[in-house]
């Protein structure tokens, strides 16, 4: 006779056991749950086994989608104490070129700290102010490594590279150049350091899975001096390793202690 430790009254769900990062009673309702976008599912894949050692995400265009398929993916694992890094480039405001800068709070396009999420024709606004101990501990390690200027700052995340970030090289523009700047100064008085396209979102899910979250972009260019990329591609790609070395670093000291 096969003994089995399951209980064969007890229905099967994809999610039984309760998560610190997810808050949807229907994930426990289901039988499996397919994350479509990786090609996973929890009746195919052993993702405790698969992922089960995951401590830390990134960003990317699609981060909403990533993320909500990651948290699950975190819970199904039973992950633990995650932490989670959006590393990236963005346009700088007022820096030299290649500047770090750690994000204490991503901002809409009105300077607000908030996110704002259209449901079912009901928009809902989050909060998007990202962990502060995280990004002070970031600012040290970078002076550690001490060779790349880093600063803590307001990040302005837009949903669009051109007319959202107030550029004059789009296909379209009916502003003019004093315009531009002019909103450019207003983002630097309000604390705003650097542009990019995926913190709003990102900050918002950490807060609202309690992961404690930190964006760190560097800057390719300083939007007061104009719109285009043009450093050489040896330059750029030097620029994009600086967030990858300090949340590298970060995460070396943290966890991999002799
Ligand atoms: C930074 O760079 C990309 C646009 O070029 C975008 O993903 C972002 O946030
Ligand atoms: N990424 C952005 O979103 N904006 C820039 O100016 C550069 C990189």
């Amino acid at each position: 006779m096969a003994s089995s430790n399951k209980d064969p009254c007890k229905k099967e769900t994809a999610c039984s056991a309760k998560c610190a990062y997810v808050s949807n009673p229907y994930l426990e309702t289901m039988k499996e749950d397919v994350l479509y976008h990786f090609d996973l599912g929890t009746k195919t894949h052993d993702f405790r086994a698969m992922f089960g050692d995951v401590k830390h995400g990134m960003g990317i265009p699609s981060i909403s989608i990533m993320l909500h398929e990651i948290i699950k993916l975190l819970c199904h694992a039973k992950c633990t104490e995650v932490l989670a890094f959006r590393i990236g480039t963005s346009g700088g405001i007022g820096l030299l070129p290649g500047t770090v800068v750690i994000s204490k709070v991503s901002v809409n396009a009105c300077f607000d700290p908030c996110f704002e999420q259209n449901i079912m024709g009901m928009l809902v606004t989050y909060p998007t102010v990202l962990n502060e101990c995280l990004a002070q501990e970031l600012l040290k390690c970078s002076k550690e490594i001490n060779q790349f200027n880093s600063i803590i700052g307001t990040t302005l995340c837009t949903s669009d590279f051109y007319e959202g970030q107030a550029r004059l090289d789009g296909a379209f523009c009916n502003y003019t150049y004093e315009d531009k700047m002019n909103y450019l100064h207003c983002a630097y008085e309000a604390g705003v350091r650097n542009i990019e396209m995926e913190s709003s979102v990102f900050a918002a899910m950490c807060n609202r899975s309690g992961i404690p979250g930190a964006v760190v972009c560097v800057t390719l260019l300083d939007r007061l001096q104009g719109d285009q990329i043009g450093s050489s591609h040896e330059v750029l790609k030097e620029y994009q390793e600086r967030p990858q070395k300090l949340v590298g670093r970060y995460i070396k000291k943290k966890f991999c202690k002799k």
